[in-house]
């Protein structure tokens, strides 16, 4: 496949700042000895993937604006456009030596995302899409699974934890559909939940007070996989509002349905 010049310079910062990810990774089991240690340890490696990626961008394109997890917002001479940034989503897995993080780099053009990279440096592999142009792992095309039926699906969730979210709203949702579907799943990184959507991996996806890094990345590579996503109000403002519903179109408006039922 060709790539844009635009995903060129996106796959070359993402794999940069996914290198420094995994040479950090490789060190987090010999810390497992101090508590405190691995903590600071982790957001250091996540700081120091956010600068990677940051400069690569603001070297290619240097008039875009940011929007990143641990910087903030930087505006840009052009107003137009903005690189959302998630330098290492699945943070608590990476502090624990689970191998399900990875990085996710959308290009938002009036706050619409056009452009998503999320690349899980572990296994390489690296999901890519642009509005118009498909979505592809490792360049070969992957398009939405094609269940129609709950019963056959795997689903994908993230769950509220320390404190965080509405408990019993979950546990209500997770009840209606664990009886409904062949299985439900939660990986701790909300931006590959959806890239494995868009793989066909995971029939469908859910999850509620994420981040607009979380989401953006994903929301074009589903979009472009033939796949469905919306807010939980059956929306468009999905980075607004920080929920998220995702699947083919029958997964989607089926998932959509019980999850707001509950
Ligand atoms: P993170 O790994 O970058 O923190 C898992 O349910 C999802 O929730 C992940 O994408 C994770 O992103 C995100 N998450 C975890 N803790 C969070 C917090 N305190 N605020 C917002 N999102 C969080
Ligand atoms: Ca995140």
């Amino acid at each position: 496949m060709i790539r844009s010049p635009l995903m060129t310079v996106m796959v070359q910062a993402v794999r940069k700042a996914g290198r420094s990810l995994v040479r950090d990774f490789g060190e987090v089991e010999n810390l497992q000895v101090s508590l405190k240690g691995p903590a600071d340890f982790v957001s250091n490696a996540d700081r120091k993937a956010e600068r990677i990626l940051h400069d690569e961008l603001a070297k290619a394109r240097p008039a875009f604006g940011f929007l990143m997890e641990e910087s903030g917002e930087v505006d840009g001479t052009d107003t137009a456009h903005r690189w959302i940034i998630d330098p290492l989503d699945g943070t608590t897995n990476f502090l624990h030596g689970i191998p399900l993080f990875c990085v996710s780099l959308a290009l938002a053009r009036d706050g619409v995302p056009v452009a998503g990279v999320v690349y899980n440096p572990v296994t390489d592999e690296l999901f890519i899409a642009e509005k118009g142009a498909g979505a592809f792992m490792n360049d070969r095309r992957i398009r939405v699974a094609a269940r129609r039926n709950l019963a056959d699906s795997v689903i994908s969730c993230g769950m509220p934890h320390m404190g965080r979210g509405d408990l019993g709203r979950f546990a209500r949702e997770y009840g209606a559909l664990a009886p409904k579907v062949a299985g439900l799943r939660r990986t701790g990184s909300a931006a590959l939940d959806l890239a494995w959507v868009a793989a066909g991996r995971f029939d469908g996806f859910w999850e509620r007070d994420l981040s607009a890094w979380d989401m953006a990345a994903g929301i074009v590579l589903i979009r472009e996989a033939g796949g469905y996503v919306s807010d939980l109000d059956d929306g468009d403002k999905i980075l607004d509002k920080g929920h998220v519903v995702a699947g083919n179109e029958f997964i989607r408006r089926d998932l959509l349905a019980i999850v707001r039922a509950a």
